[in-house]
């Protein structure tokens, strides 16, 4: 039996919270939700017939024999609640984005590998169902080594009525969209050499850059093409799906629109549709995100059962943050920049 707490009650946390009771058959129990706002952990303790409710994390930690923490907070809490998580011993998720600057990052890191508590981050669209199939393909060999892919996330639905804060953050696509595409590139093509990028502010009534053209060359000599924007206004509008095209030296591989993907290797083409395992608690558009969440959840758990690093390790995340700082240092100075580490 794992015993999970979950810090942090407000937009997202429902979908971790149905996914921790949804691996109820694998064994997890939900037993405490902690959230600073009292109504709001009370309502999740009752929504989920949770006993323990917690306004503090270090009294949840006090009062319960945890063995999983799984932060769902905003992005300036991370650190300090990653900190008492570790500190008290025990393994830990935090939602993306793992932090705002690369050394808060490294320092999270490193403070797992000192205490030899595992830290993982939440980054849930590398398990995406398209993107996990996709993944499988290439792993598989049968569209070659992988030299080349555009990976988009472009929509303009309504993210500020759920999520009020984005509104005000002067730094906003890359630091919350940038993180799960750029982990997409890193995903398919492995660490990244430079990158180069374009940022726009197209929407006048928010703080930050809406949208992000990025362009990255990785270690192997492959090339990326990863663009996000929460104000590209088309229809049909495909939030939250991301796409990819990914293309190899014996065929390609394609995510499209509602999941279906068209393989094409040694001239010949198939398509297939990785539909999202959608439950009853899941609603449209969200589904996709939602049963990624599941996914996620489920990979952490069993890496962490089995005393293994998750692909989506504190390590691994690191990587990513180091690329998303390198992508607004590029847009400023308009040049190409290395990522640090
Ligand atoms: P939110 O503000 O709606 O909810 C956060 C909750 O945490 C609030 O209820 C707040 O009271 C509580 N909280 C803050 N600090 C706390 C503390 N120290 N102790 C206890 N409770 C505390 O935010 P949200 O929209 O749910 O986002 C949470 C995180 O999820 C963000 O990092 C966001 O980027 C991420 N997110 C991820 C996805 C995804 O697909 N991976 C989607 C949406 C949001
Ligand atoms: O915050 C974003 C994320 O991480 O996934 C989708 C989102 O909620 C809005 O685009």
């Amino acid at each position: 039996m794992t015993r999970v707490g979950v810090i942090g009650c407000g937009f997202f946390a429902g979908n971790h919270l149905n996914a921790w009771k949804q691996l109820a058959g694998e064994g997890v129990e939900l037993v405490a939700v902690c959230d600073m706002d009292a109504g709001k952990a009370r309502a999740a303790a009752e929504a989920f017939g949770i006993a323990g409710v917690y306004g503090d994390g270090a009294a949840m930690l006090a009062a319960e024999k945890l063995d999983l923490v799984d932060i769902v907070t905003q992005v300036r809490s991370h650190k300090p609640l990653v900190e008492l998580c570790l500190n008290a011993g025990v393994p830990t998720i935090v939602q993306k984005p793992f932090a705002l600057s690369l050394d808060d990052c490294v320092a999270m890191r490193d403070l797992s590998a000192r205490v030899g508590v595992p830290l993982a981050v939440h980054e849930n669209f590398r398990f995406q169902a398209p993107l996990q199939l996709a993944k499988r393909i290439l792993d598989s060999g049968e569209i070659g080594q992988a030299n080349w892919a555009r990976i988009n996330f472009r929509t303009a639905h309504d993210i500020y009525t759920g999520q009020p804060y984005l509104r005000t953050e002067e730094k906003l696509v890359i630091n919350d969209l940038g993180v799960h595409v750029l982990d997409v590139a890193r995903f398919f093509l492995g660490e990244a050499r430079h990158i180069s990028a374009e940022t726009q502010h197209r929407r006048t009534d928010i703080a930050g850059e809406d949208t992000a053209t990025m362009l990255v060359r990785h270690e192997f000599g492959a090339v990326s093409v990863v663009e996000c924007t929460y104000e590209a206004r088309r229809l049909p509008d495909l939030f939250p799906q991301v796409l990819l095209e990914l293309e190899g030296t014996r065929g390609s591989v394609v995510v499209k629109a509602n999941y279906e993907v068209v393989v094409t290797a040694d001239g010949a083409a198939r398509t297939i549709t990785a539909e999202p395992d959608v439950q009853p608690w899941m609603q449209q558009p969200w589904n996709v995100v939602q049963d990624s969440v599941v996914a996620t959840c489920a990979h952490i758990l069993k890496a962490y059962r089995a005393g293994e690093m998750p692909g989506v390790s504190a390590a691994d995340n690191v990587k990513t943050i180091a690329l998303c700082e390198a992508a607004y240092e590029a847009a400023e100075r308009e040049v190409a920049v290395r990522p640090r580490g």
